[in-house]
């Protein structure tokens, strides 16, 4: 199996992030994509080669221009205003305040395009979030043209909580929609996006709510009690054309391979029964029973079923990196996926 991995992924550098009230070394850093690139080489999974370059059209088929160009000059402009360091926002616009107008200042842009305080801007971001998002493009290409089965996208900064216009949960430009949309602007008529990530993939959710070419399917831990709290439940089922089109399966904390195992399958005969023509797989490997952030308890050989699972459904399948900060383990538990599907 081809992996796609951009160099660029390490200019996305967060140096810290405030976790339980206190500041703590950043959780999303590059010595995720480490882990798995020494899996990877030790498993002999299969070489690993940089994305093809992309205009950035495709990208601008899901996110807003003025949102993309934000990104692209925002820690420029803190640097202007003579600060160091990682941009963060101030303020968010709930509850009845104004969220129509893009504010002036930086601070304020930083806060109208953002939803959390765990996902600032550094001065590598952009390009980094640019070349993920370019990882995710060529895997598309090579998936949706029939020259490979099966890609890992090895994305990195991760992708499934930013939406059209908005940055959080460490994701800025959402891979897996700027994905799934490229297998739609190339031919296909059905693609689904399974996501398997611990946390609700909120931004692809709200990029492809009203939209019935695209299936999102999602597995995570109930925003009742789990970031992102502010969507993933089960009556989110789709809007306008798109009703029916959106499957929430929440589960509770401490949920073990016997009830995620099961939400998988009802996740998988979705996707069949929408007769997708390719997956985009969410792969978050944060549902790891040692993850920092996670209360689920799967195990590394749990990962094998997955992938095989996957497989399964016998369609051209497109895995990206999400989520994951185990680091010891993240490795093996990505390899085992990816082996559980060449095997399944
Ligand atoms: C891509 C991805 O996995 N993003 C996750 C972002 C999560 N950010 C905040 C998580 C807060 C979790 N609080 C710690 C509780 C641990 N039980
Ligand atoms: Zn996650």
């Amino acid at each position: 199996m081809r992996t796609i991995l951009a160099a660029e992924h390490a200019r996305h550098r967060p140096e810290q992030e405030f976790s339980r009230g206190r500041f703590v070394p950043a959780f999303e850093g590059p010595q995720r994509v480490d882990s798995i690139v020494e899996a990877l080489r030790d498993a002999q999974l299969g070489p690993i080669e940089a994305p093809e370059e992309f205009p950035l059209e495709p990208i601008l088929r899901i996110h807003g221009p003025a949102y993309v160009d934000f990104l692209e000059r925002a820690h420029r402009d803190w640097v202007a205003l003579g600060r160091s360091g990682d941009a963060y926002p101030v303020a968010w616009a709930i509850r009845g305040l104004r969220n129509d107008r893009v504010p002036q200042s930086l601070d304020g842009q930083l806060s109208h395009y953002s939803f959390d305080f765990a996902s600032p801007i550094t001065a590598g971001t952009w390009v980094a979030a640019r070349s993920a998002a370019n990882a995710a493009l060529t895997g598309a290409r090579l998936v949706g043209s029939g020259a490979e089965p099966v890609v890992f996208g090895l994305c990195r900064p991760p992708g499934h909580h930013a939406a059209s216009d908005y940055f959080g949960g460490y994701c800025y430009l959402n891979n897996a929609a700027v994905a799934a949309q490229s297998l739609l602007d190339e031919g296909m008529e059905r693609v689904a996006v399974l996501d398997v990530d611990y946390h609700h993939g909120n931004g692809t959710q709200s990029i492809f709510y009203r939209s019935r070419e695209v299936l999102f399917v999602s597995i995570h831990a109930d925003p009742a009690t789990d970031y992102p709290y502010f969507l993933g439940y089960a009556d989110e089922t789709g809007e306008a054309e798109g009703e029916g089109c959106n499957l929430n399966l929440p589960l509770a904390r401490g949920t073990d391979w016997s009830r995620w195992g099961a939400a998988l399958d009802r996740a998988c005969q979705a996707t069949t029964a929408f007769g997708a023509q390719a997956i985009v797989v969410s792969l978050g490997l944060d549902t790891f029973r040692s993850d920092p952030l996670s209360s689920f308890q799967l195990d590394s050989a749990d990962y094998l079923k997955i992938g095989a699972r996957i497989a399964r459904l016998a369609r051209p399948t497109l895995f990206l990196l999400e989520g994951g900060y185990a680091v010891r383990e993240l490795g093996l538990n990505a390899v085992n996926v990816l082996r559980g599907f060449e095997g399944g």
